[in-house]
């Protein structure tokens, strides 16, 4: 009886302090794909609202055929929107403070974002309110920080139909080919819009999805270490391969590579490399390139490999298709050649004079290789990286040759240089020299 006495007597002091926690400021941010700010966007909340501001600000809005009553906010140049009970930051008498109508369910207020050219939202949010302190007033306030919403243009794809837009996805940090991002059965929509839960990040998708590839990679040694590597490389989606090693030789990382970018859990960009930018001249027909050829010279990016021991070998298919094998660095053991790295892939030709080539081995990401320069003995290529995105990025300028430079005629050389000048404004010196000196990997006879 004594006990059921103190509950009673503290009950409502509990139910005062909510009440005081509940009281607070709702701000949140709304933004585009780009990560641009979305101003003078009209946010509608929907629940309770006390203040001064709320007859104002009352609102009908039309969701899912349904007309309902809410409090409009819009979102400032910054993209900013701000229910502010305390009129901090809105006159007085816009003062509003928005908080879950009585019998809510799951104690939320909701929040409907529209604006014409973009897709609505419809997000839940149960206010969870921090304390603030105005260092020059010394005032407190509580404040619920609504997460950042991105909002989808009409137009942009979502390939995996679950309301958010691939690019959105990728912001959130969702799976953009598959709905459900961690594989609890809850599509990533409902998740970050309606209940408010973690939908799961990449590495949760690559595990649920990806079981026996992960498990496969945990215990092949290359595969560990690359993993290792890669988690702790950063985003650089093409200094990380490079720094942890050439990775597409390995059958285990190749399956597990695919798998994830299979289920949107990994993707390849590379959205801090310069746009391609081609050269004001005519592309090439390349023809009879058969057989091999060293890389002799690159005047590239950051991230470009420049080991000795470079080459390609060309095998035309038919007048479409042409195969493709690239490798970087060649150990040799007891006279046998061993390469360490070893792309193959295939060339196909555009109808815009480029060489489109995919490897085998690399899956999410290609190279467009395209000749300005296509002689018997030499070839000048500026190739551009191409992610999941499609977008073109600068990889370089390739300068392929069928034998090494010391053996080239003077006259070859001259020609290879006044077409550097010419096509790229530039020269040999600008190029870094690939070495090509005691490489076991000679041409192939
Ligand atoms: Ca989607
Ligand atoms: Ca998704
Ligand atoms: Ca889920």
């Amino acid at each position: 009886m004594k006990q059921l006495k103190s509950i009673n007597s503290v009950t409502p002091i509990i139910i005062m302090l909510l009440a005081l926690l509940a009281q607070g400021c709702v701000v949140g941010r709304v933004m585009d794909t780009s990560g641009n700010p979305i101003a003078n966007l009209q946010v509608v909340a929907l629940g309770a609202c006390d203040g001064a501001g709320c007859a104002a600000h009352q609102t009908e809005v039309m969701i899912n055929s349904e007309i309902q009553t809410g409090y409009s906010s819009t979102t400032n140049d910054d993209g900013y929107y701000m229910y502010d009970p305390y009129a901090y930051f809105v006159p007085a008498e816009d003062a509003m403070m928005m908080h879950p109508a009585s019998g809510s369910p799951d104690n939320s207020i909701k929040l409907w974002f529209e604006q014409a050219g973009y897709k609505s939202v419809l997000r839940s949010y149960v206010p969870e309110y921090k304390e603030y302190a105005d260092s020059n007033t010394g005032k407190k306030y509580l404040i619920a920080t609504v997460p950042e919403t991105y909002l989808c243009r009409d137009d942009e794809p979502d390939a995996d139909g679950d309301t958010i837009c691939d690019a959105a996805e990728k912001i959130y940090g969702t799976s953009y080919l598959n709905p459900d991002t961690d594989n609890d059965g809850v599509d990533d929509n409902v998740e970050l819009y309606e209940n408010g839960t973690d939908p799961g990040t990449l590495d949760v998708c690559v595990f649920g999805y990806c079981q026996s590839d992960v498990l496969s990679c945990m215990t092949d040694t290359e595969c560990s270490a690359w993993l290792q590597c890669m988690e702790g490389c950063g985003e650089d989606d093409m200094l990380c391969p490079t720094q942890c090693g050439a990775f597409y030789q390995s059958p285990v990382i190749d399956s597990l590579s695919q798998c994830a970018l299979d289920n949107g859990c990994a993707y390849v960009e590379f959205p801090d490399l310069p746009a391609c930018v081609l050269p004001d001249a005519t592309e090439e027909t390349v023809g009879n390139i058969d057989g091999f050829w060293w890389v002799s010279a690159i005047q590239g990016s950051d991230y470009v490999l420049y080991d000795d021991c470079q080459r390609f070998i060309f095998s035309e298919s038919d007048s479409s298709v042409i195969q493709v094998e690239n490798s970087t660095l060649v150990t040799v053991n007891n006279s046998t050649e061993t390469r360490v790295a070893i792309n193959t892939g295939t060339f196909t030709r555009t109808t815009d004079g480029y060489l489109n080539l995919v490897y085998d081995n690399w899956a999410g990401y290609n190279e467009n290789y395209h000749p300005y320069y296509v002689t018997d003995n030499a070839m000048i290529m500026h190739v551009c990286s191409v992610g999941t995105d499609s977008l073109c990025h600068e990889y370089g300028n390739l300068i392929l040759t069928r034998s090494q430079f010391s053996e080239m005629s003077s006259a070859d050389m001259t020609a290879l240089d006044n077409a550097l000048q010419t096509i790229f404004q530039t020269s040999l010196n600008d190029f870094t020299m690939i070495g090509t000196q005691n490489c076991p990997n000679g041409p192939v006879l």
